[in-house]
């Protein structure tokens, strides 16, 4: 809670190699303060260099930062992660600032959880805002994103990935939806493509987001969410992150959608449903563990050779390694 640096990032090494739960589940009642910010998007699109941005930007008004930068350690994006090292230097000398860079390591599963518990250690430790920067490309990126409590979609024009980013499911989760390199070309046809999109998928996506939550509001007896939860509309704000330029505006937007967030009560409801979504993960891989552990590997191969020579179906393999069947 009062951790010097290196302590705190002897901590966050033992807390990625899974080896902290003791001091995590000692930190967790001090966690809950912090404001969880995702930001994620297409390669490329600058979140590296928003996130810099935003953290000075933070900085200035007295609000302490940490950034968690989850690489994806990919041959495309090998090259932006020395970039990423380098400008966030210019914060580094700062003790109101801590950056962490993660590597998923081929992780999937994982990767959510062990991001998740990075971030209470940030929590626990005092910094305001955290700010989580994930490659929007699948459904970790998104499961990280979910467990954000406001996240920020960065697009870019002429990427063609405003259709990418509704395959990924990703303008949907969208709180605020920043089009940065606003410099470049065809800036006013992403942001008019966007706000269409917006308007089109609003009523279906907030019902749907709406549903989910409301579906894990059954299931843990909660109260029903106030009618205020249909009321955020995202916003599209246009940003030159490396000027500077609309970064302020980003700023005021993120601020608006924590109070948004604290004051209509879409926060607890929110965070219900995420200890659902990793309570019931968390024990799927638990009791997968366990049973993978205690089983007999001379029996399971056997049965692995039978379903491709097509002597066994995988399903009756399932019943038999289940049920005993
Ligand atoms: N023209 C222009 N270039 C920008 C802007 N913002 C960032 N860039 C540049 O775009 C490139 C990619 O920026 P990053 O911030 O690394 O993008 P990223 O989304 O973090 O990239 P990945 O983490 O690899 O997905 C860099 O060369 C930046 O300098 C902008 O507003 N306008
Ligand atoms: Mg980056």
């Amino acid at each position: 809670l009062r951790a010097s640096r290196r302590d705190l990032a002897r901590l966050l090494t033992r807390v990625e190699n899974g080896h902290a739960h003791d001091e995590l589940s000692t930190l967790f009642p001090y966690t809950g303060q912090a404001h969880v910010i995702g930001v994620t998007g297409a390669p490329g699109t600058g979140k590296s260099t928003l996130v810099n941005a935003l953290a000075k930007a933070y900085r200035a008004e007295g609000i302490t930062v940490a950034v968690v930068a989850v690489d994806p350690t990919s041959p495309f994006t090998g090259g932006a992660i020395l970039g990423d090292r380098i400008r966030m230097r210019e914060l580094s000398g700062d003790p109101g600032t801590f950056i962490r860079s993660m590597a998923t390591r081929g992780s999937l599963g994982g990767l959510a959880h062990t991001t998740s518990d990075v971030v209470r250690v940030f929590d626990a430790a005092g910094y305001d805002v955290i700010l989580i920067e994930t490659v929007g490309a699948g459904q970790s990126e998104v499961d990280i994103a979910r467990a954000a409590q406001t996240t920020l979609v960065v697009e870019a024009p002429g990427l063609g990935d405003d259709v990418q980013a509704i395959k990924a499911g990703i303008l949907e989760i969208a709180d605020v939806l920043v089009v940065n390199k606003a410099d470049r070309p065809g800036v006013e046809h992403t942001v008019r493509a966007l706000r269409a999109m917006l308007d089109l998928g609003h009523r279906a996506e907030r019902v749907l987001h709406h549903g989910t939550l409301m579906a894990a509001a059954d299931s843990a007896r909660l109260p029903a969410l106030p009618d205020e939860m249909t009321a955020w509309q995202t916003p599209v704000v246009q940003t030159i992150a490396s000027e500077g330029t609309g970064v302020d505006e980003v700023l005021a937007r993120l601020h608006a959608h924590r109070d948004y967030l604290r004051t209509t009560g879409t926060l607890i409801q929110r965070e219900r449903a995420h200890a659902q979504a990793e309570l019931l993960t968390r024990v799927r891989d638990a009791l997968f563990t366990k049973w993978i552990a205690g089983q007999d590997q001379l029996l399971l191969g056997d049965l692995i050779a039978r379903i491709a020579a097509r002597e066994m179906s995988p399903a009756q393999v399932v019943t038999r390694l289940i049920d005993g069947g």
